[in-house]
Order: C-alpha cells, then sequence, then structure tokens
C-alpha cells in the first residue's frame, strides 16, 4: 500500500530533497531529531525491513548506504560520526511502511535508544 513517501518521490507533494537517482530518494525528516535528519529510501515499494530479500536487494541496500555516507560527508558529520537506523514494525517506532533509512548526526547520540 502507498505511503506519504510514495508522493513525495512523485512530487505530489513537497520535501527537502538532497539526492535523488533512478533507484533511491534522499530528503530531510519533516520533524528532526537531531542537526542533521535525512531519510533515504528505495523508489520502490517495499514496506519494512522484514520484507527485505537479500536476493533482490542487495545492490538496492549496497546504494542506500553509499548514499548515506556520501550525505553524511556533504552535511560535515562524518568525521565526528552519525547514526544510522532502520525501524521496523510496532516495537520498533515505525510510522511509515515505505523502508527508509534515517541518518542522523551532528549531535552526540545516546544508548539505549528509547
Ligand atoms: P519512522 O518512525 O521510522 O517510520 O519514521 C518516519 C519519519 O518520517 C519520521 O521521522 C517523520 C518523517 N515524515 C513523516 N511524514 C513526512 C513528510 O511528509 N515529509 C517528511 N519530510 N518527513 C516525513
Amino acid at each position: 500500500m502507498s505511503t506519504i513517501f510514495s508522493k513525495i518521490i512523485d512530487k505530489e507533494i513537497p520535501a527537502d530533497i538532497v539526492y535523488e537517482s533512478d533507484t533511491i530518494l534522499a530528503f530531510r525528516d519533516i520533524n528532526p531529531q537531531a542537526p542533521t535528519h535525512i531519510l533515504i529510501i528505495p523508489k520502490i515499494e517495499i514496506p519494512k525491513v522484514s520484507d527485505i530479500k537479500g536476493k533482490d536487494h542487495s545492490e538496492l541496500l549496497g546504494e542506500l548506504f553509499d548514499v548515506a555516507n556520501k550525505l553524511a560527508a556533504e552535511n560535515g558529520i562524518d568525521k565526528d560520526g552519525y547514526r544510522l537506523i532502520f525501524n521496523c514494525g510496532d516495537h520498533g517506532g515505525q510510522e511509515v511502511y515505505h523502508l527508509h533509512m534515517h541518518l542522523l548526526g551532528g549531535r552526540q547520540m545516546k544508548w539505549p535508544p528509547g
């Protein structure tokens, strides 16, 4: 089922897009939890982490990480470090059921997460 992220991909609703390729879109989170908070998403609809099939999606996942590392460098958070998060399902705190990687940085992260 399509989510709000499909509308962002289709440019039906605006977003602060920081990267786009044929397969991936990245945009700033509407409710940032750190000075840098970017969502990196595949354009194809994969609802959640548990729907990933390594055989089918390994190249796409590699691209997601490449984009995360590139955006971390562009946003000046690569030296001090950053956090990459996939929330999965209710207990994982997932709100939007279109696979997305959170790139968070620009402040000290805590552990354990809430
Ligand atoms: P998650 O809880 O992992 O499903 O995170 C979903 C994130 O998506 C949350 O941090 C807020 C963000 N978000 C939800 N709707 C929109 C939107 O319309 N635009 C943008 N830029 N971010 C959104």
